[in-house]
């Protein structure tokens, strides 16, 4: 091949990759911004007010008629922070017990069903979740904090008030590979220099969302032209020694590769998108 055409073949997977990149971000930042609407509107309207003008229902109605507004999420929750001390009042008031979430059994992951699931052991702290859009309907009454993937990420997004993203990780029921996103919900609003201690304590819940990423990215692509000619690969590369594969088309691919850099909006993590081309048949 001529210099010239070759040199033009790279410009062009380095644009089709960095619009691929682009869109991803775009799409993941505008979800963002609703999961942290959706936090405040919880605090305006569940706690705020007195009764609650939010229960299972009311979430339910509302987050199915905004789905459009969060292209990237298949599900968002909302859990309550409830101390040890606190369990007992809680449980009778809600009628049912805290469970444990099952996950280091692989095989109650895949039939995984919530019947089953036993009441949480004793803890300092529980993360149960109270309201769920229908499509994660299976974690309400689950400690989030039983999860290890889920418990940092609640850990670091009260601890810092900023929305906070977990590795990738097998999400429940569907074990597709997937990240969580997760707001806190405070008792009043905390000055930017509020210590971690001060945020704890006034800590009344966590808004959280799941991307489901294989069938999301999927679908994002599939709106693109030219995807029968480009393959993509999504990494987690926090850890940059050991990265994580979010997500790959599943497709023989030439040795061109582009590398586009993608910003999920939480700072301590990092992604990155393969392109290659398709193998010419
Ligand atoms: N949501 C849906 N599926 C999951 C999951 C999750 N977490 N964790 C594992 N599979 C209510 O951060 C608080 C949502 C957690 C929020």
């Amino acid at each position: 091949m001529h210099a010239d055409v070759v040199a033009r073949r790279i410009e062009n997977l380095e644009n089709m990759c960095d619009e691929r990149a682009r869109m991803l971000q775009d799409q993941f930042n505008v979800s963002m911004n609703h999961v942290h609407a959706l936090a405040i509107l919880v605090s305006t309207f569940h706690h705020g007010k007195n009764p609650s003008a939010i229960d299972q229902k009311t979430f339910e109605d509302f987050t199915a008629r905004t789905t459009f507004e969060r292209p990237l999420m298949s599900g968002v929750a909302y859990a309550l922070k409830v101390l040890h001390s606190e369990r007992e009042l809680f449980e009778q008031k809600l009628g049912w017990k805290i469970k444990k979430m099952e996950t280091e059994d692989q095989s109650l992951v895949h039939d995984y069903n919530p019947e089953k699931l036993q009441p949480s052991p004793v803890q300092d702290e529980y993360a149960p979740v109270i309201f769920s859009q229908e499509t994660v309907k299976h974690i309400i009454s689950v400690d989030m904090m039983s999860g290890k993937e889920d418990r940092d990420n609640i850990l670091r997004s009260r601890a810092t008030g900023k929305g906070a993203l977990t590795a990738p990780f097998p999400l429940l029921k569907s074990n597709h590979l997937g990240v969580v996103l997760t707001f806190t919900v405070y008792k009043y609003d905390l000055p930017p220099d509020a210590t971690p201690e001060e945020r704890i304590e006034a800590t009344l819940g966590y808004l959280g969302a799941s991307f489901d990423v294989p069938s999301l990215v999927e679908r994002l692509l599939e709106q693109l032209a030219s995807k029968q000619k480009i393959v993509v690969r999504l990494y987690d590369i926090t850890n940059h020694t050991y990265p994580t594969k979010m997500y790959d088309s599943d497709v023989i691919a030439s040795d061109d590769l582009h590398i586009s850099n993608i910003d999920f909006g939480d700072p301590t993590r990092k992604h990155v998108m393969h392109c290659r081309f398709k193998h010419a048949p």
